[in-house]
């Protein structure tokens, strides 16, 4: 695709900082948004979701949205509320306003969270499975996917929502074998979701092609990504550290881990 101009917001976290790097190699030419400054960025925009004037100045020119701000874990339903529901609302209506044609919304395995981990021989994880929100913050991904397909149906905003697994340099948990983005299949799955034509609204789960992985691809696929890492060569080390998932422990049982039973709390 032609180099685009790409709204990333939530740049200051971990997978913006990741993207930052790994998307304009894709000629993606990135505006960047957060609530808090971007290090060694003075042309980001600091603002927060919740100001309007400033996310439409934002969203103003640019093609495309990666909407990546937002509460990244647990929280009081008032902060959920305040930054990942109004505010993910505040920027579709800015990128609705200012006739942005494509957003790719970054969902989480949360919103599907209290899914039954599939045990071995059973049948992947289906697209179409029920919502099951393990938090606060997975109802909060729930909420942005059916916002996402309203803006569609109403306004032909299109939008690819990503129920991203875990993104991080490595994984670091024998759940996150399973679930695991490479952060260059990030990268390739957020340039798929930018560049496709025609994704109306698809939801679609965001790992890489992992031996162990839980879910159904194939909607990801579908929009070009072709990954390339899967997370089995951390395998050995970490089922030597923590032993295989135990059948028995309910932290273990479901999709979302540790988020059904302990959920870990914003900020970190
Ligand atoms: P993070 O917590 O490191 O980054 C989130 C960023 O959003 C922060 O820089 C924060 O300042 C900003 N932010 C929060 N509230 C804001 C507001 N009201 N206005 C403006 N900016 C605000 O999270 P991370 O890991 O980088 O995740 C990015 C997105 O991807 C989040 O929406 C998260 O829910 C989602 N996600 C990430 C996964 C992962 O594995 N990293 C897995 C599933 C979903
Ligand atoms: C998420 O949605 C979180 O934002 C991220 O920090 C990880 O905890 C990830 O899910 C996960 O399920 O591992």
């Amino acid at each position: 695709a032609a180099p685009r101009t790409v709204l990333l917001t939530g740049a200051a976290g971990g997978l913006g900082t990741l993207m930052r790097t790994l998307l304009p190699p894709y000629g993606y030419d990135l505006r960047l948004f957060d609530m808090v400054p971007v290090e060694g960025e003075p042309d980001a925009v600091t603002a927060d979701l919740a100001d309007q004037d400033a996310l439409r100045a934002a969203v103003r020119g640019v093609d495309a949205i990666v909407h990546l701000a937002g509460i990244s874990l647990e929280a009081p339903f008032a902060d959920i509320l305040r930054s990942n529901i109004e505010g993910t609302h505040n920027l579709y209506e800015a990128a609705r306003a200012e006739g942005v044609r494509r957003i790719v919304f970054a969902s989480s395995n949360h919103a599907v969270g209290f899914t039954p981990r599939p045990r071995a021989g059973d049948p992947l994880i289906p697209l179409g499975t029920p919502r099951r929100p393990d938090t606060f913050y997975g109802l909060s991904k729930a909420f942005g996917e059916d916002l996402a397909q309203l803006y569609w149906d109403r306004h032909g905003l299109e939008t690819v929502s990503v129920r991203i697994g875990s993104c991080f340099p490595e994984p670091t948990s024998v759940r996150m074998l399973s679930v695991w983005m490479s952060p260059a299949d990030g990268a390739r799955l957020f340039h798929a979701a930018l560049s496709a034509p025609g994704v109306g609204h698809t939801v679609v789960y965001g790992s890489s092609a992992n031996t162990r992985v839980w879910w159904d691809l194939s909607s990801a696929r579908a929009l070009g990504y072709d990954p390339q890492d899967d997370s089995e060569g951390f395998a050995a080390r970490l089922v030597a550290e923590q032993g295989e998932l135990d059948e028995s422990n309910p932290d273990h049982a479901h999709l979302g881990g540790h988020f059904c039973t302990k959920p870990p709390v914003w900020p970190h």
